[in-house]
């Protein structure tokens, strides 16, 4: 396994193996992420911003109901990681001049050229012209595939068999196919050389030939570590726009990814999935994260987030449409545990007094109205008007009350239902007046 992926998968059962990842235990999982950060190359700076944001939404951020403080760690290391990747936005490959010189580098066997083909088909498919340069004069071989992949794909080409002056084809193909008004060129380049400064030299030099709109930096995804310096070794060459990181359709979960992008300070923009034209898929920040952390759970803890989440909007929505819902009579009679009379809180809520009676007996049966409300399913919480007699005798067994407990309570809640649909509509009424 990737030395990269390897630490975060220890960040990961760290905070699962907490037991109540108090200050002590945050502490340990925070050095754990640094770790890992700094074995996958991250900047040292970066790396203490990230885990400092980490600790810090941990602390400030509320432990939603129904979700545990590591499942809230796991979220924030989640969007952090994210964050760090370029965001949730998947990458956008822009044509933003006509033509677009593109320009790919990286190490023999890195999937340069397979990636060249890719990418023009990518492009085809979005209904650009395009073309391929091969600058690969290393290779006896590169000309014919390159030549061949062109055809498939439906791009224009241009290599000159035979020819070891890289930098002259590179000039003189993105000249011509300049001329032919194409909106994209993609120019292939060697992997290899005599030595590893003669190559960094002759993309150097390619790069002030064709002057390209965007280096695209070619990353075979199983080297993990490793593409950190290579990334550094290429960027000092040519500045690396973005990066496509190949072979993620094997087992490897491209760790490397983040050294790539904190050595060049570049978006990832697209992954290889297979070795056909059609493998490439713009990259997705969420979707790598995910398998860098290796849970599968982590999706459905990430959804069930999502849901709540939702949840939440809905109901501040239907609570400023007057509508309420057992579920937030239950978080106010919570609040009210601690903060002071019902009355006061439902008054903060709506700006309503409550029928006398209604708040002192509310006072008086708040805890047991908790414990009845947490024999409820959500379902019952969200719409109460599903709690037929057979649920209400379910309700009362789970609850140890009595049915009638049980219809007070819903009793109770449909009072407050309709004072607040009252309010809500006078709110409509005077909202012209201001109020
Ligand atoms: N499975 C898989 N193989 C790939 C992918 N990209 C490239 N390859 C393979 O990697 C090998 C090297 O690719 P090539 O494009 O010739 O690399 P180059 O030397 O950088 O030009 C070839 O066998 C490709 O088929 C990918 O995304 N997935
Ligand atoms: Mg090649």
């Amino acid at each position: 396994m990737e030395e990269a992926r390897r630490g975060f998968l220890r960040v990961v059962s760290r905070i699962k193996n907490s037991v109540l990842l108090d200050k002590r235990e945050v502490d340990e999982v925070i050095r754990e992420l640094q770790r890992a950060l700094l074995r996958a190359d991250v900047d040292v700076r970066l790396v203490f911003e990230v885990s400092k944001k980490v600790r810090e939404r941990f602390f400030s951020e509320k432990v939603p109901p129904g979700f545990s403080k590591r499942e809230v760690l796991l979220k924030i290391l989640y969007e952090e990681l994210v964050k760090l990747l370029g965001g949730e936005e998947p990458y956008e490959f822009r044509v933003d001049k006509r033509p677009k010189v593109v320009m790919l580098v990286g190490i023999q066997g890195a999937g340069k050229t397979t990636t060249a083909a890719k990418l023009a088909a990518y492009l085809a498919k979005r209904g650009y012209r395009v073309g391929l340069v091969c600058a690969d004069t290393y290779r006896p071989a590169a000309y014919q595939q390159l030549k061949q992949l062109s055809e498939k794909v439906g791009a224009r080409f241009y290599g000159e068999p035979g020819s070891g002056d890289a930098v002259g084809i590179a000039r003189r193909g993105v000249e011509e196919l300049r001329r032919m008004g194409l909106d994209v060129i993609i120019v292939d380049t060697a992997g290899r050389h005599k030595e590893e400064k003669g190559l960094i030299e002759e993309m150097r030099k390619i790069a002030s030939a064709v002057n390209p709109d965007e280096t695209m930096l070619v990353i075979d995804s199983t080297i993990g570590k490793a593409a950190g310096k290579q990334a550094a070794a290429f960027h000092e060459a040519a500045p690396i726009g973005s990066i496509i990181l190949t072979k993620m359709d094997g087992s490897a979960k491209g760790g490397g990814a983040l050294s790539a992008v904190a050595a060049t300070g570049a978006r990832v923009a697209f992954i290889g999935v297979g070795e056909k034209v059609d493998d490439l898929k713009p990259f997705d920040a969420r979707e790598y994260v995910s398998r860098l952390l290796g849970m599968p759970d982590l999706k459905g803890i990430l959804q069930r987030f999502e849901k709540f989440e939702k949840i939440e909007r809905e109901r501040a929505r239907a609570i400023a449409a007057g509508k309420l819902t057992l579920l937030d009579l239950r978080d106010q009679l919570r609040r009210v545990k601690s903060m002071g009379p019902l009355s006061s809180v439902l008054e903060a809520l709506g700006g309503v007094s409550l029928p006398k009676g209604v708040a002192e007996q509310g006072e008086k049966n708040i805890e047991k109205w908790l414990v009845i409300m947490d024999s409820m399913t959500m379902e019952e919480l969200l719409d109460p008007s599903i709690i037929d007699k057979s649920r209400v005798e379910r309700i009362a067994r789970g609850s140890g009350t009595s049915p009638r407990d049980v219809r007070e309570l819903l009793a109770a809640y449909k009072r407050t239902k309709k004072l607040m649909r009252q309010l809500s509509k006078s709110r409509r009424k005077f909202a012209g007046l201001g109020f």
